[in-house]
């Protein structure tokens, strides 16, 4: 109530004599009292839930050996995506089967573990807005032979047992694949200037 008579208060301030239009913004002020915050916060809650979105990708061993490791970071760099977590191995058989543990039944499953162990891989966290089905159209199709130019695979591979990268392909493939490969404490959360609102940012940063 007493917030109700201090809006007014303030309406009468902005619009002396027009008891119209103060009426009509008094209509609407319980809904926006009641439900307006809210759906602020609900908004900016599920944007930078949205903005915050991580995938887990890969240099496989032929990209390293190749060292094609810069190039393969610089695209997601340019997309606008951000890097959250990074480290290069030597990726056990235990850990690949794991990673892999879907395709134990395919003829190639043996052959796979022997590429993917066959040297070091870079393994990254990136984060941002559709991060997991924007990385897999980087990546490209899964045998290079069919994937576009312009595509990760389709520019620096032409077979499928060397396909250069991997990218995770729905939000549950990456929740497991990211607790597989790091540990929570290796996992930054940083602050990225490009991605705060103008407002946010000081004439003085400028
Ligand atoms: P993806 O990497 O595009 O998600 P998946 O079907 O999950 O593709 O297969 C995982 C990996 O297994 C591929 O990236 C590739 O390295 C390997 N692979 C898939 N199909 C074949 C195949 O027919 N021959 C050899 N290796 C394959
Ligand atoms: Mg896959």
């Amino acid at each position: 109530m007493l917030q109700r008579r201090l809006f007014h208060t303030i309406l009468q301030h902005f619009y002396p004599g027009n008891q119209e239009t103060t009426k009509s913004l008094l209509s609407g002020f319980p809904l926006a009292l009641r439900y307006g915050h809210r759906a602020a916060w609900n908004r900016s809650k599920s944007s930078s839930q949205d903005l915050r979105e991580r995938t887990l990708v890969a240099v496989k061993p032929d990209g390293v050996q190749r060292r094609l490791v810069g190039q393969i970071i610089q695209r997601f760099e340019q997309r606008g995506f951000k890097l959250v977590g990074l480290k290069m191995l030597q990726a056990s058989e235990d850990l690949l089967s794991e990673h892999y543990c879907e395709l134990k039944m395919k003829p190639f499953y043996h052959s796979l573990l022997r590429y993917m162990t066959s040297g070091p891989v870079v393994v990254m966290v990136w984060e941002g807005h559709n991060v997991i089905q924007t990385s897999r159209t980087m990546v490209g199709h899964t045998n290079p032979a069919e994937a576009q130019s312009g595509t990760v695979r389709g520019d620096f591979s032409i077979h499928v047992s060397r396909n250069v990268v991997h990218a995770s392909d729905s939000v549950e493939g990456a929740q497991k694949e990211i607790q597989l490969w790091f540990k929570e404490k290796d996992l930054l959360y940083w602050d990225c200037d490009q991605t705060k609102t103008s407002d946010q940012t000081k004439t003085s940063d400028v």
